[in-house]
């Protein structure tokens, strides 16, 4: 652990904002076994919840027995967690079977939860008592200053996309950019670079960024490689979780700090560290500069399609940090850098094309069996190896391709949009991000999710949609596109 940058980061740890909230209506009534009762907080919050009760009819002559759960959507109120046979630990269900033994009662939830709709249900109570609520309320918090937003001007649709994109950042944004209130509560390199890029534009905490930057230059291992995510209790740990694209994202990451906060001493500070991801990535690579394919899960991440080849992507991604870190090296005025990374770059950009670039189908294809990939063909426009018309034409091909492995996180349409920009088709940006988006709108979000198929609302790569996280750090960036790029139907 390098204490001098866990000690940067420590001094900046945020001071939370806290509110009390209540549900918009308290339920009268006397319950008995087998009643439920649903709050509904009108909005998703993050925070700590809290309940009086009281018993009505004779001495309370046995515990009361609740089962409190907590869901970001409505779905979720009837799921069944007994039944969840999914990979991802069952812990993460926000559910608590708690004994009530003496009324009347305080209660006090014993976690942090992230939720719109909290319900009880009385799962025992004996025939001789009644249970009434006399209050509810919730103690939430955010880091995030909602005092310095300036208001989004576009239509309606518009103006609902942009505060449902930044109530998500506004509820990830704790201690640390979460990347999920509800699951797994911790930073991850990939979310932060996105969740960094909204709040350049919206909320405008540097500082936040600046902990979290520190956090992971800190937790880096001997070799110096930085681990795909963080956790910050009981006391701040990297993961032993290593994947190639979320560390080299670490270069972007820092280069879009220095580039939006003008902090340059900063960067100057982390500036070996981000290089450091740059040189271990190379280890990757062989003799032609082409990357090392691999089948192991999560190698690299680049999405959540359990099919997709990752050869090609990381091999665009590389290049895309490449360039980042040279542009870094330029802000920081390190001549010697800047032509070393443009000579290694010029050759990995030729490997590319040679190694993944059809040039009959004019798209990209990845590993040894060609596969071609959403994620392949984004990645290779974002990594600015084609010219401009080139890029365009891949787009398009991919379009009408169709069995191209498609995307499935918001993360990976994310990237999406950003190459349909990139390339200067800012209405086709526009209307898809309208499109999927304005899906998860349509489905009744109050914050983006972790994982959108408007084909297939159920899915999950976990197993089982009931750990899903619908608040997700990584699907808050249509605020970014609406208000940075000004897109607008
Ligand atoms: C999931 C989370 C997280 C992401 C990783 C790679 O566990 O959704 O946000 O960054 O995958």
């Amino acid at each position: 652990m390098n204490q001098y940058f866990l000690e940067k980061a420590q001094a900046i740890k945020p001071v939370l904002n806290e509110d009390v909230v209540r549900p918009v209506r308290i339920p009268d009534g006397i319950y008995c076994t087998g009643d439920r009762i649903v709050l509904d907080f009108g909005n998703h919050f993050v925070g700590r919840f809290f309940f009086r009760v009281h018993g009505e009819g004779s001495h309370q002559d046995a515990p009361a027995l609740l089962k409190v759960k907590f869901c970001e959507v409505k779905k979720e109120i009837e799921e069944d967690s007994s039944r969840y046979q999914g990979w991802i630990c069952a812990s993460w269900i926000q559910e608590e079977r708690i004994h009530v033994d003496v009324l009347p009662a305080e209660v006090a939830m014993p976690r942090r939860y992230a939720f719109r709709y909290v319900i009880i249900d009385i799962a025992a109570v004996s025939d001789k008592y009644g249970l009434v609520l006399d209050d509810a309320y919730a103690k939430v918090t955010t880091s995030a200053e909602d005092a310095v937003l300036t208001a989004y001007q576009g239509n309606a649709k518009e103006m609902r996309m942009d505060e449902v994109a930044l109530r998500t950042l506004r509820n990830c944004m704790q201690d640390v950019f979460e990347d999920g209130p509800k699951r797994d509560r911790r930073l991850w390199l990939g979310d932060l670079r996105l969740e960094a890029l909204t709040n350049y534009v919206s909320y405008g905490n540097y500082s936040l960024v600046k902990r979290c930057l520190y956090l992971f230059a800190a937790v880096a291992d001997e070799e110096g490689r930085i681990p795909a995510c963080l956790f910050t209790e009981p006391e701040v740990c990297g993961d032993d979780t290593y994947m190639f694209d979320y560390s080299l994202f670490f270069i972007a990451a820092l280069y879009d700090y220095a580039a939006a906060s003008k902090d340059l001493e900063m960067a100057r500070e982390l500036y070996k560290t981000a290089r450091r991801q740059w040189e271990l990535a190379q280890e990757n690579f062989d003799e032609n500069h082409v990357v090392h394919d691999s089948d192991v899960l999560g190698w690299c991440f680049l999405d959540w399609n359990l099919e997709l080849n990752k050869q090609a992507g990381a091999q665009f991604v590389y290049l895309y940090c490449a360039k980042r870190l040279c542009l870094l090296a330029e802000l920081l005025e390190i001549p010697e850098d800047i032509t070393e990374i443009k000579r290694d770059m010029a050759l990995k950009k030729q490997a590319a094309l040679d190694y993944f670039y059809d040039r009959e189908k004019e798209l990209f294809v990845s590993g040894s069996k060609k596969q071609i990939s959403y994620a392949s063909q984004v990645w290779g426009v974002l990594s600015e190896c084609l010219e401009k018309e080139e890029n365009i034409r891949v787009l398009e091909h991919m379009r009408r391709c169709k069995d191209a492995v498609e995307m499935v996180t918001p993360y990976m349409n994310h990237c999406y949009v950003e190459a349909l920009i990139q390339v200067g088709m800012e209405k086709e940006a526009y209307a898809y991000m309208m499109h999927y988006w304005g899906g998860m709108m349509e489905d009744g979000a109050d914050t983006f999710y972790e994982l959108f198929n408007p084909g297939n609302p159920s899915e999950s790569p976990y197993g089982s949609c009931i750990v899903n996280s619908y608040c997700h750090a990584w699907s808050c960036t249509p605020a970014y596109f609406l208000r940075k790029y000004n897109l607008h139907g």
